[in-house]
């Protein structure tokens, strides 16, 4: 290291002491914390993210959030070449950057960095980092942490981004990566044009009177929710954003995707008369008709961001019930997304109809963790679909979804996207051209219009509430469906999750996608002793990846039941005998 960069470093981290006593840990999403402790870490985060950015040649990210954490909370995370999440092998690093306990200590590390993966600091490149941050107060100063970092490395520059969602700013460190278009306009462009893409393709617009009416979306107070105001006029939809965060509500306080999905309530700002008229039924004697008149068939949509944009459910009100809500998470959202798909691709491949068309045998996975409901898993294979289950976080998800032709995934809390593989859109395109030369306008080159309109829809770089909300949008109209009539595609079985704190939640060690505990050893014994109490349920344990908590997770075929379930499980973790 050159004497110029030694002394730089050392003089700038001596501005950004660690807090004492703190051991920070860069997990399922980054590190998070309450914000007074983290400037250090975000400094050091950001001299991370230079020194990524020298090695893999591209742009990088670095995103400031604490997505749905308590508004006092902050949190910081990289965003990869790809646009995805930082690769795992240098999670390690971040880690030890984070910790270390002086300057020196700092730069020895660094170095090691330098050394280990041959970057090269030799003033000839430079390196290019694009920073984001969501709406927390904190942030502002966070983001002069992350300046500082960056330009803590000579040849490193950054570049603000301003206050975005956590989806934007991995999708434009996708898009600066491959040579696109990548400005906040060029998102808002790309979005609109495909969504209104999908909207010209509506196959019975006379089908639409379900889902014509208004959309409440709940912004959690976060910045998702003025994202979408700036785009709705282009949209051709009636939307109203409620908890936008220009009001008085706080972030992520009782609002937002993580609250409506866990609790099953209402958020803030809404109330029993967000269920539209629609969805009443009256007694009514007309021209001798004597019985009960439906309208329409379901509420107003509403559906919920969190904090910084990544999640997004949706749920209609039931107005008998004062705050409960009929919830469609994320696993709904996977299986509407997979089944539209699926049609399109079958009347692609009925196309194949000796004019030319080209074989291409799509490969669809659908990817989930342990969280989804097994109905929704039921239902998946039902279609035919091939699903896969990877550990609870969305790079796991992410990876496994990437090997597909078609990988849509999803998080039951909303987490999610599609991915669609180089090779598949190729095709694709080519097929669309040999189908515009021999039947313009055919059933066949819809669907491939309408597929390549999905992939340029949903970001392709990390799951996009904003995205996912339009897609769901389209895939409704198209079906003439009302949220209630999608929330019928299955029913969900009873399940419940509870947390249960504990003197060290890495105690607990699991395999096989979360579903079995192989530490402390015994537990997994005993929880099936539990399971088999009951006829169909299911229930697993893991530490939670951004709590101090070991989660569990039960299911069982009435709500009493998941209830008990969850709660002798949580026994068993609580107890002595295992984990204290
Ligand atoms: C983070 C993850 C999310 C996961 C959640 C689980 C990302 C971007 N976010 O929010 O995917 O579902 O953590 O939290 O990866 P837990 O480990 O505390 O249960
Ligand atoms: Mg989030």
């Amino acid at each position: 290291m050159k004497e110029e960069q030694l002394s730089l470093l050392l003089k700038s981290s001596s501005k950004f002491p660690p807090p004492l006593g703190v051991k920070l840990s860069y997990g399922t999403s980054g590190f998070r914390a309450d914000a007074s402790i983290l400037r250090s870490t975000v400094f050091r985060v950001g001299i991370l993210a230079a020194l990524r950015s020298f090695q893999t040649k591209s742009v990088i990210g670095l995103m400031i959030t604490a997505s749905h954490n308590v508004v006092s909370d902050n949190g910081v995370k990289v965003a990869d070449p790809s646009g995805g999440m930082l690769t795992q092998d240098w999670e390690p690093f971040a880690d030890s950057l984070a910790n270390a306990a002086d300057p020196h200590h700092l730069l020895q590390l660094i170095n090691e960095i330098i050394k280990k993966e041959n970057i090269p600091l030799d003033g000839t490149r430079s390196a290019e980092i694009l920073l984001g941050r969501d709406t927390r107060p904190s942030g502002e100063s966070l983001l002069e942490a992350a300046k500082e970092g960056v330009s803590s490395i000579l040849g490193a520059n950054f570049f603000d981004i301003g206050v975005v969602t956590t989806p934007q700013l991995h999708w434009m460190v996708r898009q600066r990566n491959l040579g696109l278009k990548a400005s906040e306009a060029d998102y808002f462009e790309q979005l609109s044009t495909s969504f209104r893409c999908l909207m010209d393709l509506v196959p019975n617009k006379s089908g639409m009177a379900n889902t014509s009416e208004k959309l409440i979306l709940d912004g959690a107070n976060g910045i998702g929710g003025e994202k979408l105001e700036m785009i709705k006029e282009s949209l051709g939809l009636v939307i109203e954003v409620r908890n936008s965060g220009k009001g008085a509500g706080v972030l992520n306080e009782k609002v937002g995707a993580d609250f409506v999905q866990k609790e099953k309530i209402l958020p803030r700002s809404f109330g029993p008369n967000d269920v539209g008229f629609r969805s009443a039924e009256i007694f009514a004697v007309v021209w001798g008709f004597r019985g009960w008149i439906k309208f329409g068939g379901g509420g107003d949509r509403c559906a919920s961001f969190d904090g910084d944009a990544d999640r997004i459910v949706y749920f209609s009100v039931i107005q008998e019930t004062g705050n409960k809500i009929n919830l469609v998470d994320g696993d709904k959202i996977l299986s509407l997304f997979a089944l539209f798909i699926k049609e399109q691709i079958s009347i692609l491949q009925q196309g194949k109809d000796g004019k030319g068309g080209s074989e291409y045998h799509a490969r669809i996975g659908v990817v989930q963790t342990a969280y989804a409901n097994g109905a929704s898993t039921d239902y998946l294979k039902r279609l035919g679909l091939e699903v896969m289950f990877t550990p609870t976080g969305v790079k796991y998800l992410h990876e496994q979804a990437a090997a597909y032709d078609i990988g849509i995934y999803f998080e039951a809390n909303g987490h999610g996207t599609v991915l669609f593989s180089e090779k598949f859109l190729s095709w694709l395109e080519e097929r669309n051209h040999e189908l515009s030369s021999v039947s313009i306008g055919s059933e066949q080159q819809k669907a491939a219009l309408r597929l390549v309109a999905v992939s340029k829809l949903i970001n392709q770089a990390a799951g996009d509430a904003l995205s996912g909300l339009l897609l769901v949008e389209a895939i409704l109209q198209h079906m003439g469906w009302s949220v209630n009539k999608w929330s019928e595609l299955y029913q969900d079985l009873p399940s419940r999750q509870l947390k249960v704190k504990v003197l060290d939640r890495k105690a607990v060690v699991t395999t096989n996608a979360e579903t079995v505990a192989v530490e402390p050893p015994g537990i997994q014994e005993a929880i099936n002793a539990e399971i088999a109490k009951y006829t169909q349920g299911r229930s697993f344990i893991r530490p939670s990846g951004t709590e101090d908590v070991v989660r569990v997770y039960a299911e069982a075929p009435t709500q009493e039941e998941a209830d008990s379930l969850a709660k002798s499980v949580a026994h068993l973790v609580e107890g002595p005998e295992y984990l204290k």
